[in-house]
């Protein structure tokens, strides 16, 4: 007989997954974490179904049809089975609508649905990031006419009425520079605001609604003179002739996401708030769904670990399972305590939100989610991309091949480091929070993580490299090329010191149950190193030369 290799099985998502149990176990009350635990199961299976189907059977990618047999435009798109299912499963489990549950929790509540969720969904969770963003710029806008409107359909928990919304930020001009954003607002005789122009990435073309930014006819240049808007996409059943989709991305992942290229006719819209400073008030959406993408970025890790584990106990080689091969439990292991520095941050940033969000935040709060927001979206971003890949390389050969379903785990984890902004804008916007009282917030809040632990080696190392971080913005504060080429360095520092700070918060709770794993962890991570600044030589243009 020959032999024969077992496949990697997927633990349960969510019984399975002991970093976000003992972190729901710590971080709520016990009526609402018992409360919670029904959802979670069933999204927890819901995955593992997902997962046996896509091994099973051929991937498809959605379909765009934009004429009929008789020459009517039709731009109708055939989604993936994932895809028709996640109105109804997201509603009955509440997925958007938890995170607006009117408690500190409710965020938290919202995100754990999110990470057992996100791979199952085939990035139905992009739209629905986009939905959940556009929802918290409505409410900060304080248009009630809009929230009265749009709301009810947004955080609806039945399918037949709930709304889906994009976010048309995206232009031919690029995905960075919003401020050069061609998408004209003109209104018509009646008064109605239409917008004109072309969207270069739009992930809900599928939705009911977006949030839109367009300069007003006869405004400057630049991003101040930018003014946001919500538009309506369909009539009843018809989507509206104004809407037009070019075609469907070809990407590198996320195949079954239909990204589509549109262009907007004349389609009515209706400002947000005052025709101007549109990027501040769109920022609010900004934030959620970046703390949406370090969320997914970490389900992404998890799931690629998970299995790496697995097969590394039925894989034998050498005459052992791998798992007893040294090099190859260092490797998992590395992998494992910067995966739970990437959980611990990227849920930190879940929960705080929810405490701001509903004024349970203590002083230093807001300014530490506004920094702690785009660190966790950049680092998690390309610590996916690191770790799925070295997942893939668990497998050997096995992880190159498609039908194994492990190469679109790293195909997919390519999209976090630049949905929703690239690591460097990340990088840039991290230095608009440390403008702010960012720094001194952190300081705070590490102090308060580390207290009570036992690992002084940690504590030390983490002041260390925070008093590093501090000297290094002093020295460079004036000097704004300097500054911006090593933002990067600085803000993978900051987020390595917060993820270390919150693992040892999370020992510490543990410890006293007998499990000594997150201990274990905060000295796998201290011992990748926390320092990261570098100081940068501004004059590239010898190394630049062709
Ligand atoms: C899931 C799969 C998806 C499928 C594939 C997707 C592929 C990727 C498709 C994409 O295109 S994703 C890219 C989405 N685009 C972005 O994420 C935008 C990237 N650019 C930025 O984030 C810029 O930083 C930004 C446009 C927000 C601002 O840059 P500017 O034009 O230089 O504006 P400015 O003057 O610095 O900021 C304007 C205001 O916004 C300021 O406030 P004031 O008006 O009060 O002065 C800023 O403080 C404020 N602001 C900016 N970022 C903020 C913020 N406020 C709070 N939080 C923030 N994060």
């Amino acid at each position: 007989m020959a032999f024969l290799q077992d496949p990697p099985q997927l633990p349960h998502p969510y019984r399975g997954d002991r970093s976000l149990l003992a972190l729901l176990d710590r971080a709520l009350p016990a009526g609402r974490r018992a409360a919670l635990n029904a959802d979670l199961e069933a999204l927890g299976d819901y995955a593992q179904m997902a997962w046996r189907r896509a091994c099973t059977t051929t991937r498809r990618k959605p379909l765009l049809t934009q004429w009929d047999a008789w020459g009517q435009r039709v731009d109708r798109i055939e989604l993936t089975t994932a895809w028709q299912e996640g109105p109804q499963l997201t509603t009955r489990h509440a997925v958007l609508a938890a995170g607006h549950g009117g408690s500190e929790h409710a965020r938290l509540e919202e995100f754990s649905r999110v990470y057992l969720y996100h791979l199952a969904s085939e990035f139905y969770t992009c739209p629905l990031a986009m939905t959940d963003g556009a929802t918290t710029a409505i409410r900060a806008s304080g248009n009630r006419e809009l929230i009265d409107r749009a709301l009810p359909h947004f955080l609806s928990r039945d399918a037949a009425t709930f709304w889906l919304s994009g976010q048309w930020m995206t232009e031919n001009t690029g995905g960075s520079d919003v401020g050069s954003t061609e998408t004209t607002a003109r209104q018509d005789a009646s008064g109605q605001w239409r917008l004109f122009g072309r969207k270069w990435f739009s992930s809900a073309v599928v939705g009911e609604a977006a949030l839109a930014l367009a300069r007003p006819e006869g405004a400057g240049a630049g991003t101040a003179a930018l003014a946001l808007f919500y538009v309506e996409t369909m009539d009843g059943e018809q989507r509206k002739p104004e809407l037009v989709i070019d075609r469907l991305k070809d990407k590198l992942g996320t195949h079954e996401l239909p990204t589509a290229e549109i262009h907007l006719d004349g389609l009515p819209a209706w400002p947000l708030g005052e025709l101007a400073h549109g990027v501040r008030q769109v920022a609010p959406m900004l934030n959620v769904t970046r703390t949406w993408n370090a969320i997914c970025a970490i389900a992404s890790m998890a799931r690629a670990i998970s299995l790496a584990r697995d097969y590394a106990t039925r894989r034998q080689a050498f005459g052992r399972p791998l798992i007893d091969q040294p090099l190859h439990a260092q490797t998992l292991a590395d992998m494992q305590a910067e995966f739970e520095g990437a959980f611990a941050l990227a849920f930190e940033v879940a929960h705080l939100l929810g405490r701001v969000e509903h004024g349970a935040a203590a002083p230093h709060e807001a300014a530490l989610l506004r920094l702690l927001t785009p660190l966790a979206k950049l680092w998690t971003g390309k610590l996916a991309v690191k770790l799925c890949s070295e997942a893939l390389e668990c497998f050997g050969g096995a992880g190159y091949i498609e039908d194994t379903g492990l190469p679109q785990l790293l195909r997919d984890a390519q999209v976090y480091a630049i949905w929703e902004g690239t690591t460097n804008v990340l990088s840039l916007d991290s230095l608009r929070a440390l403008a702010g009282d960012g720094l001194g917030a952190l300081r705070t809040a590490s102090a308060s993580w580390l207290d009570g632990n036992d690992d002084m080696h940690a504590a030390a190392t983490i002041r260390q490299t925070l008093d590093a971080a501090t000297r290094w913005l002093d020295q460079h504060a004036a000097a704004r090329d300097t500054l911006e080429a090593g933002a990067r360095a600085l803000a993978i520092t900051l987020a390595r010191c917060a993820a270390a700070a919150l693992l040892a918060r999370q020992a510490t709770w543990s410890n006293p149950h007998g499990d000594r794993r997150p201990a274990a962890a905060l000295r796998r991570f201290i011992s990748h190193g926390l320092d990261r600044l570098v100081t940068p030589e501004t004059d590239n243009s010898t190394l630049l030369l062709s």
